[in-house]
Formats: structure tokens, sequence, C-alpha cells
């Protein structure tokens, strides 16, 4: 029976389009849905928001809410699903509203891989992130560790986006093979 048309198609397109959109990994990394998607100890916030009408919010006021080791941490934790080996960018939006002492540390995968303390007070939501990050595994934790003694630590628009994956390039016999495929299809169904 002869390919159908339309299944030949996306194979065009996939070769031609190497570098496709790349989507947000995070469930509900602008807080919208309140704290749907992650385990956490903090707070749904809808005043001091960076985008839409949420955030997640720490009032935490201790050295130990951001102690990864301790019972009083104050947490905001998401198991995301990435490829092992993959490589991956974080960016996300912090304010710390209330001045000193303040802090956030940003694990991946159980390691550190950002740390902010004692931002002054009146500087808004500010974009931070990192990038590099390698996955572990097919599941790879991303976990905030949020404190402010003086007021409260605000969350917003968490993204993680995998970086684009250097497309192997085909074999020539693969690239003849498809060329000679496709026109074939269409005379199968001239002939039909
Ligand atoms: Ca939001």
């Amino acid at each position: 029976m002869p390919t159908p048309r339309w299944l030949a198609l996306p194979l065009v397109l996939t070769l031609a389009l190497p570098g496709a959109a790349r989507a947000n990994i995070v469930v509900n990394g602008g807080f919208e849905a309140v704290l749907s998607g992650w385990s956490n100890n903090w707070s749904s916030e809808n005043t001091i928001v960076h985008s839409g009408s949420r955030s997640a919010a720490s009032g935490c006021q201790d050295p130990t809410c951001v102690d990864p080791n301790s019972p009083a941490r104050s947490f905001l934790t998401q198991d995301l699903p990435t490829v092992a080996g993959g490589v991956y960018s974080l960016d996300f939006f912090v304010n710390q509203v209330g001045g000193t002492p303040n802090a956030l540390r940003v694990y991946w995968g159980g390691t550190l891989v950002f740390a902010m303390a004692d931002t002054p007070d009146g500087l808004g939501f500010v974009e931070h992130g990192a990038s590099n990050l390698t996955a572990v595994g097919n599941t790879t934790t991303l976990t905030f560790l949020g404190r402010n003694d003086p007021d409260t630590v605000y969350l917003d628009d968490v993204s993680v986006l995998q970086a684009a994956v250097p497309q192997p390039v085909p074999e020539p016999g693969t690239v003849a093979l498809v060329g000679a495929a496709v026109p074939g299809l269409f005379s199968l169904r001239r002939r039909a």
C-alpha cells in the first residue's frame, strides 16, 4: 500500500528545521496556578509579581532557611523531565523586599548552581539564571531555597530550556535515499 503524501511531509520538515523551538520544561513556572507542580513550603502571592497575577514567596527568617540539609529550610522544588546528558539553561526573576539579611540559593540535581545574598531593598524584580547545566538523568530536581528576615523574597517566571542540540550530519547515502523516496511516493500516488 503506498505511503500517503502527508506521512512524508513531517520527515521533510524535520530535516529542514533542525533547530526547532525549545519549550520550557518547568510546570507552572509563572505561579499562575498558585503552587501547583511544586513541592514547597513557600506561599503564593498576588500583590508583588513580575508577570501575570501571582508569584511565589518566602518570609523565612534564619540562616537555616537556605541550608539544604536543614529541616527548617525554605524550599521550592520541582522534578524536571530531562534528557540524561542534555544541557540546559535556567532563568528566573527575584525580588528581595525589605532589605537584609536575605538570600537565595538554587540547586540543580543537588548541586549549587546559583547563590545571592544581602540584596539591597528597592531593586524590584531582577533576572538571574545559570547556563550549561547538564542533566544527571531523565529526571533532574530543581530547588530554590529562600531567606528574607525583614520581609519577603518573591520568585516568578522560572524557565528551563534545553540548549540547542548539535544535529548529526546525515550520511550522504541517507540524503540520497530520502531524496529518491519522496518523488517515488508522489509517483505511486499518481498511479493509484
Ligand atoms: Ca507570575
